[in-house]
């Protein structure tokens, strides 16, 4: 009967990441919206989430987590997603990709790959799932390359070689976005490109490649996750468009608990 007294059980705490995540802000906002007063959002990081995750499931115990899709966590556990019928978290998310002002001028062949990168859930589940499993994030990315050439040489088509040019990614430490930024630093190493991959909080990310400090970023959930980020730096950052479609971010329970809404909750 894992979550008819969920409250109780879980000491009214949802165990969520990184204080600067987006998630956590509507994660907060719906503590509001549903006038669950007396539950808290526990920060910690992606890591030590997917850790509580792992050591609950495996007592069967009840947990309420900060979930996302893509994420290796719907592969290795029976999940689900709280409805939410108030639509705090949004509906479908997209990823995407944003460069500093001047990049086009200053590196095009770089420009011109990140313009160029989509791939999906899937792909980017297959990187994920193997540093899960305990594979080096870079291994992981060269083989998920390896396995994917004809999906790589789309973006790479007609891009000139380059001259050991320095190149910053920045990123945050989520599992998703761990995948996508060592994948796509490594298709620019490919090309000639010295990266380098810098991890910040979401803040910090927005604002370097805002102001020009970093070149690029693979890591913007938008319409809504980031909205507040976009609104403060998107005027100085240059779109170039979704890298991943279909994304989702919500509050994340095991099958096994009795609840199906975060009003459940209550
Ligand atoms: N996430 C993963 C991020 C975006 C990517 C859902 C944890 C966030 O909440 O900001």
């Amino acid at each position: 009967n894992a979550g008819a007294n969920a409250g109780e059980e879980l000491d009214y705490t949802i165990t969520g990441i990184d204080a600067g995540a987006g998630i956590m802000s509507a994660a907060e906002e719906a503590l509001e919206v549903y006038d669950l007063e007396d539950w808290t959002v526990q920060a910690s990081s992606d890591a030590a989430m997917t850790q509580a995750l792992g050591d609950a499931y495996e007592n069967e115990e009840p947990i309420v987590v900060t979930g996302w899709t893509p994420h290796w966590k719907f592969a290795a556990y029976d999940l689900k997603y709280l409805e939410d019928p108030e639509g705090v978290f949004g509906d479908a998310e997209d990823i995407k990709t944003f460069v500093r002002e001047g990049l086009e001028d200053d590196m095009p062949e770089a420009y011109t790959v990140l313009e160029n990168f989509q791939w999906s859930e899937e792909d980017m589940g297959e990187i994920m799932m193997d540093v899960n499993e305990g594979a080096d994030e870079r291994e992981a990315a060269r083989e998920w390359i390896d396995n994917n050439e004809d999906l790589v040489s789309e973006w790479t088509d007609g891009v000139d070689s380059v001259d050991g040019e320095a190149i910053e990614l920045v990123f945050v430490a989520w599992d998703s976005e761990i995948a996508s930024t060592n994948m796509i630093g490594l298709v620019l190493e490919d090309i000639g490109y010295d990266v380098s991959l810098t991890p910040l909080e979401a803040t910090y990310m927005f604002q370097a490649v805002a102001e020009g400090e970093a070149d690029a970023m693979v890591a913007a959930w938008l319409p809504h996750t980031h909205d507040h980020l976009l609104e403060q730096y998107g005027d100085t950052m240059v779109d170039l468009g979704v890298n991943l479609e279909g994304a989702r971010v919500g509050l994340v329970v095991p099958e096994y608990m009795d609840i199906d809404s975060i009003e459940d909750l209550q």
